[in-house]
């Protein structure tokens, strides 16, 4: 009987959600916002995974990437021009020198924390990447919206960060934030135009 009570008391526990509308303080929806929700408490294992941000038409795409720590991140130049990748940020400093195509290893981003990347030859370049040390991670769409799905019910900090974000330059703020069921909530960040 214990062993039944437990396994249902799991599928209830991973059966949360969170959906979050992310806007500026005046009401509009705020597109590339990354969020990260962190348990209070144990944490499930990480998997590392793979992303990628291309170069076309002289841009990164996508402009912002949110991922686990451990995320494998690729950076394809499809543009006939050749760019130099760069990141100076303390979370994830390197440099993908001078190259067209595929380099040939990804960059491993392992630390937490807000990567801000450029390009040597083109300084309108400009992506990023927040790093989180949890599986939940997402970024708002162009109508703020972002959903973190499969969640254990339970306590979490809440980290959020954009890149117009009038806070504090390249650390993501945290919020408590419970989640119990299947949860809405709008985000207000105070972002610069
Ligand atoms: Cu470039």
């Amino acid at each position: 009987m214990a062993g039944l009570l437990g396994a249902f008391a799991c599928q209830v526990a991973l059966a949360a959600s969170l959906v979050l509308r992310v806007v500026d303080e005046q009401g509009a929806a705020l597109e590339h916002a990354a969020v990260a929700l962190r348990p209070v408490g144990p944490m499930p294992p990480l998997k590392p995974g793979k992303a990628e941000i291309v170069q076309q038409g002289k841009r990164f795409k996508p402009l912002m990437t949110a991922v686990p720590s451990g995320t494998a991140i690729s950076f394809p130049n499809l543009d006939t021009v050749r760019h130099h990748v760069y990141s100076f940020s303390p979370a994830k400093s390197f440099e993908l020198k001078l190259y067209i195509g595929t380099p040939a290893a990804p960059v491993v981003f392992d630390k937490p924390g807000v990567v801000v990347m450029g390009c040597n030859i083109h300084d309108a370049m400009v992506a990023y990447v927040v790093v989180s040390d949890t599986p939940w991670v997402g970024v708002s769409d162009a109508a703020g919206a972002v959903r973190l799905e499969a969640l254990p019910a339970g306590d979490y900090e809440l980290e959020y960060w954009h890149p117009r974000w009038a806070g504090s330059a390249n650390e993501v703020e945290r919020i408590p934030l419970r989640v119990s069921g299947d949860d809405r909530h709008t985000l207000v960040i105070g972002a610069q135009p």
